[in-house]
């Protein structure tokens, strides 16, 4: 299956992920290239409902392997409705969070076995990997105070404590050292820098989408 150009968006919260993927539709639409953009959790109308379950609604008593349940349920869907046709058609698909984040989150952060949460994760995509990971990293305090800034409420992982999250950030980096898929990225640089970081991963990976070093 032609899942060469499949490219997800990590990193601890507050990273700059959203706006990175705006920044990035923006640039894709110029070049004129035929891309798909989507959140996990969500995506889909069930990933959707799954998100508001594991996200929005933190007065629920989810035990933690009920949560890492929910993300897969999710990205078993977001894999065969989303992404799946969307590389069929040609697409460029764009993952605002994928696998990654349920090794860095699940695993590394809240400590379920890394090994068996690979396998599990192996059984909800079906084995689809992205060919190109962006890690934003950004230490987790800069991160809370963009969100605070933002005046985001506070989700589940996030009412779960800054320990948890710096688990999250150095499973990530860890991650980054060893998968040969990861594309670690400053993130504490403005927006616009760290955009060019991602158009030099774009490029340096798809050369042949984007043969030229100019836009
Ligand atoms: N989760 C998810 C799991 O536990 N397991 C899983 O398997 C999956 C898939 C998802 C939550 O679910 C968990 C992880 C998360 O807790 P989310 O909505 O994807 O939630 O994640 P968040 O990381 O919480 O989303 P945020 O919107 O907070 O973070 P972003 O998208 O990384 O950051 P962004 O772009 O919204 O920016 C935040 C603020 O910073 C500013 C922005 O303008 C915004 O105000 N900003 C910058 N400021 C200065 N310099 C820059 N370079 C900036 N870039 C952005």
């Amino acid at each position: 299956m032609a899942n060469e150009r499949f490219v997800a968006l990590e990193g601890v919260e507050g990273a700059g992920k959203t706006t990175q993927a705006q920044l990035l539709e923006e640039w894709l639409t110029r070049e004129g290239i035929a891309y798909t953009l989507a959140r996990e959790p969500g995506g889909t109308e069930v990933g959707e409902a799954i998100r508001t379950v594991v996200q929005d609604r933190p007065e629920l008593d989810v035990s933690i392997e009920t949560e890492l349940l929910l993300y897969l349920a999710s990205r078993a869907s977001f894999v065969r409705q989303i992404v799946e046709p969307a590389l069929a058609r040609g697409e460029l698909v764009i993952a605002d969070r994928f696998s990654m984040s349920t090794y860095a989150y699940q695993g590394y952060g809240r400590g379920l076995d890394l090994e068996s949460v690979r396998a599990m994760d192996r059984f909800a995509t079906g084995g689809l990997v992205p060919h190109l990971y962006l890690i934003f990293d950004l230490p987790v305090e800069a991160g809370r105070r963009r969100q605070q800034v933002a005046n985001q409420s506070d989700d589940r992982i996030e009412q779960a404590g800054p320990a948890l999250l710096e688990r999250v950030r150095r499973g990530y980096l860890e991650m980054a050292e060893h998968d040969p898929t990861a594309h670690l990225i400053d993130a504490s640089k403005s927006a616009e820098e760290v955009h060019e970081e991602v158009r030099k991963a774009f490029r340096a990976i798809f050369p042949e989408t984007f043969p030229c070093a100019g836009d």
